[in-house]
Parts: structure tokens; sequence; C-alpha cells
């Protein structure tokens, strides 16, 4: 189901929209004399009446140092009274930064995550059990508001306390699951531990996201689980979950929710937009935010642009899967590589579990990776399996790479909050047992 025509619209018209809502934003920023307005001024930008999207790659970008230097509200664009709440990120690298939301904010936000979750196929009649982390982290609470704006019924069972979250799903037999993708796999492996059937649950789609994962990834959630398993996109300094969602239909892409969030592509090291369908870096601009408006935020986020039509109707850009972050691209003996690439070499094998873990053993001058895995299941033989995943790697990636086949059971799971599956090994023991 469409459930805003305005995913329809024609492209002109879309861009008309786009450019009045850039405008404005421009007026919004130079009032509120914040650190935008000032590198604004510096490019001279005095109003925003005149500007096009086609001016918007000569305006200045922003990113994340940018926000911890204004911690915690420097970058506030209304006064702090006119907030109706605060969310953040922990942060991969340690810091936080706090999103602020005004109520036309919260109300936004709410839209976007309701024209995902239909997108997803859930409707009024939906149950949906939302296993996101309730929170400052904005998974919880945005497809709460979703779920809300749709007028379906949500479950706010948040993350964690596995045993009640299967009690609930087999007496309240909700449709839709909303968790991370490697929650949606330990919820799996969970039932299947108490002697329950995952794929007799009752589930039809997952609609998962917050962190990265790939389409080997989506086949075991689907097999697992009996479900479609749909990837949602989103960034606390953007909104939250919502910014960007597969539909049943959209063959594997990722709409943008473009009239409210402007994306680019940029190469990374350059800054300049990339043609589409080549990789880059993702860039927003917040078209109707009032809190916190971002004008050009680079989000280290890489994945492909594309405009191409889509089969389910939306004329809305479409991104593709989050291919790796620009900070997480892993240099060994020379050669790029992402963890996503490694990810799906190992997932395509189907002795494999969907339990992994890339060790960047980083205590050399030389980068070593370690890929460990475990084995979908008991009776399959680690060294042929080990043998054999280090010739596809080596074939698909060029590099040699360590391959250690585990116990089953032996790698870290992650009940709260996102997976860890790279981990770098600086100095000190193993950080994994069976690693020398
Ligand atoms: O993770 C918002 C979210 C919640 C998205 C629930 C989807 C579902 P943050 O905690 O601020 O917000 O983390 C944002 O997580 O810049 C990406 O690096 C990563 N990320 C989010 N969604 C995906 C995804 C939420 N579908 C950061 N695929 C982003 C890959 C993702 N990475």
């Amino acid at each position: 189901m469409i459930f805003d025509l305005a995913e329809t619209m024609s492209v002109d018209e879309r861009g008309a929209l786009q450019t009045r809502r850039l405008r404005a934003l421009v007026d919004r920023l130079l009032a509120a004399r914040g650190p935008q307005a000032a590198t604004l001024r510096a490019a001279g930008v005095e109003r925003g009446d005149r500007l096009t999207l086609d001016d918007l790659p000569g305006l200045p970008t922003l990113s994340k140092p940018d926000l911890w230097q204004a911690y915690p509200f420097g970058m506030l664009a209304v006064p702090l009274e006119d907030c109706a709440a605060v969310h953040g990120s922990s942060g991969t690298s340690g810091r936080p930064t706090l999103v602020p939301y005004t109520s036309n904010d919260l109300d936004l936000w709410a839209h976007v995550m309701a024209r995902g979750l239909a997108a997803a196929g859930a409707t009024r009649g939906s149950i949906i059990h939302n296993a996101y982390g309730y929170g400052l982290f904005t998974g919880g609470l945005g497809v709460h508001h979703g779920a809300r704006a749709l007028g379906a019924t949500v479950i706010p069972m948040s993350s964690g306390n596995t045993a009640r979250q299967l009690r609930l799903i087999q007496d309240v037999h909700p449709d839709v699951l909303t968790c991370t993708p490697s929650y949606a796999i330990y919820l799996a492996e969970a039932a299947r531990a108490e002697g329950i059937d995952p794929t007799g649950l009752g589930l039809r789609v997952g609609v998962h996201g917050a962190e990265p994962w790939t389409d080997a990834m989506r086949e075991q959630i689907e097999l697992l689980l009996g479900i479609r398993a749909l990837d949602i996109y989103g960034l606390s300094e953007v909104i939250g979950p919502g910014v960007a969602c597969e539909s049943l239909d959209s063959g594997g892409w990722l709409h943008v929710q473009e009239d409210h969030f402007f994306v680019e592509a940029l190469d990374p090291l350059s800054g300049r937009p990339v043609p589409d369908g080549e990789l880059g870096e993702l860039t927003f601009t917040t078209l109707t935010k009032e809190a916190f408006p971002l004008l050009r935020y680079r989000t280290g986020d890489l994945a492909r642009l594309s405009r191409k039509p889509s089969p389910d109707g939306r004329t809305t850009v479409k991104m593709s899967k989050v291919v790796g972050r620009s900070d997480d691209m892993l240099v060994v003996r020379g050669i790029n590589v992402y963890p996503s690439e490694v990810e799906a070499v190992v997932l395509a094998d189907a002795a494999i579990g969907p339990q992994y873990a890339i060790v960047v053993d980083a205590r050399g001058a030389l980068l070593r990776l370690l890929v460990c895995a475990e084995p979908s299941s008991a009776d399959i033989d680690g060294l042929e399996v080990g043998a054999r995943l280090r010739d596809s790697l080596a074939r698909r990636l060029g590099l040699g790479c360590d391959v250690r086949i585990v116990e089953p059971g032996a790698l870290p799971r992650t009940e709260v909050g996102k997976a860890r599956r790279v981990i770098r090994w600086q100095a000190g023991p193993a950080p994994l047992p069976g690693l020398e």
C-alpha cells in the first residue's frame, strides 16, 4: 500500500517542492545564527530565495565532528522550550550526539515511518512486534510513532528478554517484526533452542535496520523465520529510522523520503557528487525539520542511488543497501575491503550459519584478517569448510584471510543494541577464544 500520494509525485512536481523547501530551510538556518549560518555566509549565501537544487553541490557540508563541537544544543534552530523530545546516539566512536525534535518534527517522523511500514505491507490491521530498543536510541520510538500514525497496533517490546518476546509472539500473533537484522537471527535461534519452529510463528514481514547487513543475511533471516525481510535505513541526526525504506516490490532498493530528506551521493575523498549507480557517501539535507535542521550532512554511509522507475510505482530516488562506511574500509596489505564484502562471501556458503565475526589483527605493522564463523549444523567438517571459505575469500576479495570454523554457539551474540561484527585486535589477549 502507498501511504502518501507524495510518494508517487512527478519528478518535476517534487523538484519544485524541494526547491521551495530548500529556500525556506536556508532562510531558517541563517535566521538561527548557528554554525551553519556562519558557513553559509562565508560561502556568500545571505538569503535562500534564489537558490535551486543545482546550487546544492556548491554549498557547505557538515559532518559528525561539527555536531560534537556544538554538543549538546549548539545546532538548535528553535528555542529549547519549543522542543518536545530529545533523542541521540551513543555513537560508534564513543561520543554522543543529541538530536532535539519539535512537535512538528515528531509528526514528520511518524509520517515517514508510517510510509515505510505501509511499504512493507503493514496495515491498520497489523500487529507490530517492535523489538528495537526504546530510549534515547531512535529505533524503538521511531517505529512506535510510525505504527501509531499508520493506525496499526504496536507491541512496545524493546530489546532484550528474548524468552518473554517469544512468549508474546506466540500469544499475540503479530504479523510484523521490527528489530535489527542480528536480533531477528538471535530470536530465530532462541526459538529453535526452545523447540519452537520459528517459521510457524505467523510473522509475515520483518523491517530490519540500524546496522549493516547484506542480501546473504536477508536470505538467512527469510529462511529462518519464514518471512520477507526488508531493509530500513535512518540515522538520528537526520530523524531516526524512516529516512529510506524498502518496499515489498522495490527490488531490494530503499525509497528515500526525498521530499523531506534530500539526498546526494558524494565521492568521500573529493566531496563531489558521483553519478547515479556509483558508490558514494550519503549526504542529507533535511528540508522540513525545525529543531535540528541540517544542510548537506555527510553521513559516512556508502551506497548507490538510482532514479530508474520502480515496479512499486513510487517515484522517489532509491538507495541501495548500505555497503559500508567511509571510515569502515579496511586496507589489508594494500587491498581495500569492506566488512560487507566479507559477509557476502561467508554467508554464501550454506555450510556456514548466520553467526560470524571479522577480527582485524592490528597488532603488527600489516593488518591481518581473521574470519571466524560457525557451521550451520553440528555435523559439518570444519576443516573442509574452512579451507573452502579461505579459497572463496581469496578469489572474491583477492586477499588471503585466516579462517576459523568455531563450535556452534561459540561466537558472541547481540541481544541488545547493534551487532558488533568487526572486532579490532589492537593489543593484549585474543578477543575471541581459539585465536592466535
Ligand atoms: O540506527 C536509526 C535506525 C533505527 C535505523 C532502526 C533503522 C532502524 P543511529 O543510532 O543514529 O540511528 O545510527 C545511524 O546506523 O549512519 C548507519 O551507519 C547505520 N544504519 C542505520 N540503518 C542502517 C541500515 C539508527 N539499514 C547509523 N543498513 C547510520 C546499514 C544502517 N546501516
